[in-house]
């Protein structure tokens, strides 16, 4: 009989230490506060909020850091805003964008007629499966009806970074999100590529590190003049390697001649 009691009373308070973490959980960061949340630290944040949407932070968080997502494999929901035009030929490869909310940005992938057409500025919330393609963390999405959009957002503005918050292993925590290299220019031989390739090239910054540029065949920057001076260059950071950990091949890839100014 005393041993059921004080078994209750064990159950009664292991169920208000639950109630008041989750209570505690659900306080989600500031949008000041969650830029400075590396994804180890929103591992504490709870997955659900009203929405049942998880931070992109948490979606993405790889800790302890085997730059492979704790959530390989698995399904989540996040809402946030897409950020890029689609990088893929919607007919013959499907959707591939980026989407941001305001702690951090994520890779979203759809195959051929499962996702609507989506444009820069849709805020979407989204339920996919967790996926790692080329080192770069994806959310796919499986079926038509795990995707709402739900407004549209101007985009906030692209975060500052230096050449080298894109190197080897620093580069992850960038990944995904819309980012800016004030004053670079494009490292002396390399050349946007003719109209209809791809190719990667290389900027130096002020500081005299460089950043790799990738340059999409889908947009207008291919074909045109190879700018001799000083710009501003926006895009979002992207990840292509085959290595394993995979921990470099960090670039920048602008979304279109827009993106240099
Ligand atoms: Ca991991
Ligand atoms: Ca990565």
């Amino acid at each position: 009989m005393q041993k059921n009691k004080v078994h209750r009373w064990a159950i009664l308070l292991f169920s208000i230490a639950t109630l008041f973490l989750l209570g505690c959980e659900t306080n989600l960061p500031t949008e000041a506060e969650s830029q400075d949340l590396d994804e180890g630290s929103m591992l504490s944040l709870n997955k659900k909020s009203s929405n049942h949407t998880m931070p992109i932070a948490l979606a993405r968080a790889d800790n302890p850091r085997d730059f492979i997502p704790d959530f390989m494999g698995e399904t989540v929901t996040i809402q946030g805003v897409i950020t890029t035009p689609n990088f893929r030929n919607p007919i013959t490869q499907g959707e591939s964008h980026f989407i941001q909310d305001n702690s951090a940005g994520i890779e979203f992938f759809a195959f051929p007629g499962i996702s609507p057409v989506l444009e820069m500025g849709d805020e979407v919330v989204v339920t996919g499966v967790i996926m790692q393609f080329r080192g770069s963390t994806v959310i796919r999405l499986e079926s038509a009806s795990d995707l709402q959009i739900v407004g549209t957002r101007k985009l906030k503005k692209p975060k500052k970074i230096h050449a080298a918050h894109l190197a080897d292993q620093v580069g992850e925590k960038n990944e995904g999100k819309l980012v800016v290299l004030k004053n670079v220019r494009i490292v002396d031989g390399d050349q946007f590529p003719p109209q209809g390739w791809w190719r990667l090239i290389r900027v130096v910054d002020s500081k005299g590190d460089t950043a790799d540029v990738f340059i999409d065949s889908e947009y207008d920057i291919d074909g045109s003049v190879t700018p001799s001076g000083v710009f501003n260059l926006t895009g979002v950071a992207t990840q292509f390697t085959y290595d394993t950990p995979a921990d470099n091949g960090y670039q920048i890839t602008p979304r279109g001649l827009f993106d240099i100014e």
